[in-house]
């Protein structure tokens, strides 16, 4: 059984629901390890109110017994604190029949509203921005923990940081190790080359005062990986192919690089690849570079993964000025002004490393397969053990 999962619910909805299936039997989880994992996407300079009062308590509905998993779907709730805040929400986005008394009929440019109320037959942008919010993400977060999970008894860490907000680019080019993850976190803006920390915090305060929004780069990367997930022989089993689409998913995702994938478009395929050596000490192949990104031919390499990530400026402004037109006098207007963040970058980031541990986890348990926590380890260790080369 591979992992799959699936999230439901809305933003301003009582709770948002995930339920994560084919996780093995046996391995260890606490409400404590997917928690803090989602305390980490509501780090980030220049998130909006939301993010100071929601709590992101979850409630491990089903899948685990004494601490352990059961190797049954697990069914995790997390309530939306708006929700319990005040009545606001209740009747707005209550499941009872009836009707709004403000519908929002100024679709957001750039954002799923116009396009959503005409896919469904809506009236109201509300039908279709509750769902496309990237509220849903806190769902992915929790799967991806007991992704995450998995992943660490294999010896895989995956993490990531912000390398651009906005037109400012970090400098250095040292690439961050797991261990540098608590420095990255203690970041305002989850940047690991600090020397561009308060330019990007000055260039964030700087779009908040003119009542508008910023986006930036993130760059995920995995430590650890097995080599060999993933396949060459279809379309579909390429990992650099799922990790693209997975990444991509995330809302406002524009763009998703594997490795130096546009820079190396540009050099001769004599410079553009990883030379190839034999580590006498760990009896093992290297890369001397990282162009690749840690793949070949849509397989994993055991080099270290490098999934980069563009988000686009967030469609919602504080002080609208996007040009639009009201759906039901088609006159020309500006979009709807709601509460909303500033940048959501530092955020995306976390979410784009939980996109990338869902999917090396789910190619982990199609290689290595096992019921159990112990037989998935064992397997993968027989694997690296007797490589053929
Ligand atoms: C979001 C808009 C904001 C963000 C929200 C995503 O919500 P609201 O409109 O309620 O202020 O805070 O993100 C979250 C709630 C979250 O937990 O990430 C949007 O439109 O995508």
């Amino acid at each position: 059984m591979v992992l799959r999962y699936l999230t439901a619910g809305e933003s301003h909805g009582r709770a948002l629901t995930v339920i994560v299936e084919g996780l093995p039997a046996g391995m260890p989880v606490l409400a404590s390890d997917i928690e803090s994992e989602m305390a980490r996407r509501r780090l980030g300079y220049g998130r909006g109110p939301r993010q100071r009062f929601e709590q992101d308590v979850i409630t491990l509905v089903g899948g685990v017994r004494h601490g352990r998993t059961l190797g049954s779907p697990i069914s995790i709730e997390i309530q939306n604190s708006e929700w319990f805040r005040s009545d606001k929400w209740h009747a707005e986005m209550s499941p009872e029949p009836g009707a709004t008394e403000s519908p929002l009929t100024q679709p957001r440019p750039g954002h799923a509203d116009l396009t959503g109320m005409q896919k469904y037959g809506f009236s109201d942008a509300r039908d279709v921005l509750e769902r496309a919010s990237a509220r849903e993400t806190a769902a992915r977060v929790a799967a991806g923990a007991l992704a995450k999970l998995l992943l660490s008894h294999l010896g895989v860490s995956v993490f990531s940081h912000v390398i651009q907000i906005g037109a400012v680019r970090a400098t250095g080019a040292t690439v961050p190790r797991p261990e540098d993850l608590p420095a990255i976190d203690a970041s305002e803006v989850r940047c690991f080359h600090t020397d561009t920390e308060a330019q990007m915090i000055a260039h964030i305060e700087d779009a908040a005062r003119d009542g508008d929004s910023l986006g930036g780069i993130v760059e995920v990367l995995a430590y650890g990986v097995p080599i060999g997930l993933g396949s060459y022989v279809h379309w579909d089993r390429k990992i650099d192919a799922l990790l693209a689409q997975s990444v991509m998913s995330i809302q406002a995702v524009k763009g998703v690089e594997i490795g130096d994938g546009f820079q190396v478009a540009g050099v001769r395929g004599s410079l553009a690849h990883d030379a190839i050596s034999w580590d006498e000490t760990g009896k093992t192949y290297r890369r001397e570079t990282m162009k690749a990104g840690g793949t070949e031919g849509g397989m994993t390499t055991g080099e270290p993964l490098v999934v980069r990530a563009a988000m686009k400026p967030l469609a919602t402004l504080n002080r609208p000025t996007l040009k639009t037109v009201d759906t039901i006098t088609k006159q020309e207007t500006v979009s709807f002004k709601e509460r909303t963040d500033v940048t959501a970058v530092p955020a995306m980031g976390v979410v784009a490393e939980t996109m990338v541990a869902l999917v090396l986890a789910t190619e982990a348990q199609r290689k290595f397969g096992g019921d159990s926590l112990a037989e998935f380890v064992r397997n993968a260790r027989a694997f690296s053990d007797n490589l053929a080369l």
